[in-house]
């Protein structure tokens, strides 16, 4: 089980309201200059330690949208998309942090690239 974050618990709200503040988030996001697109994957002790889980709860914090999910080689992939320094955030995160109990070897990303809009509404876990 995964202890909920911190954040997540907070928009443990009615889908309805959590569909309404993911649009007003992406549609603010999309007036917000360049957009940049990255897929990522994680390398490490990545699997069984809530890593998809504070991907999106830090996702949603830093207004990216995207989705992450596990694969069956042991690392976890996905896809950033946003303004460049919010996505640019999300690369550190995934990097140097990620999960309190997970440990990051090594994350590549590929693909990166200038969009004119954003693909998704919001950041989700992919099963
Ligand atoms: C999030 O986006 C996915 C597709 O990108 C969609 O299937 C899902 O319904 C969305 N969830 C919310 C809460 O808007
Ligand atoms: C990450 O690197 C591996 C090879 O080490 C490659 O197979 C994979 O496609 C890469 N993933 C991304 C998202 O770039
Ligand atoms: C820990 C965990 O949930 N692992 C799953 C990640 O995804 C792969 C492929 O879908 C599954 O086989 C694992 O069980």
């Amino acid at each position: 089980m995964c202890p909920l974050p911190l954040a997540a618990a907070a928009v443990a709200a009615p889908r309805a309201l959590l569909r309404l503040l993911n649009r007003g988030l992406a549609a603010a996001m999309s007036t917000a200059g360049p957009l940049k697109s990255v897929d990522y994957e994680v390398f490490g002790r990545v699997q069984g330690v809530c890593f998809r889980m504070y991907t999106e709860d830090e996702a949603r914090k830093i207004g990216v949208v995207g989705w992450v999910k596990n694969t069956s080689k042991g690392t976890v992939t996905g896809q950033v998309q946003g303004p460049e320094d919010k996505v640019n955030s999300m690369k550190s995160w995934l990097s140097k942090i990620g999960s309190p109990s997970s440990r990051i070897d090594r994350t590549n990303f590929s693909n990166e690239k200038t969009i004119s809009k954003l693909e998704y509404s919001n950041f989700s876990i992919r099963y």
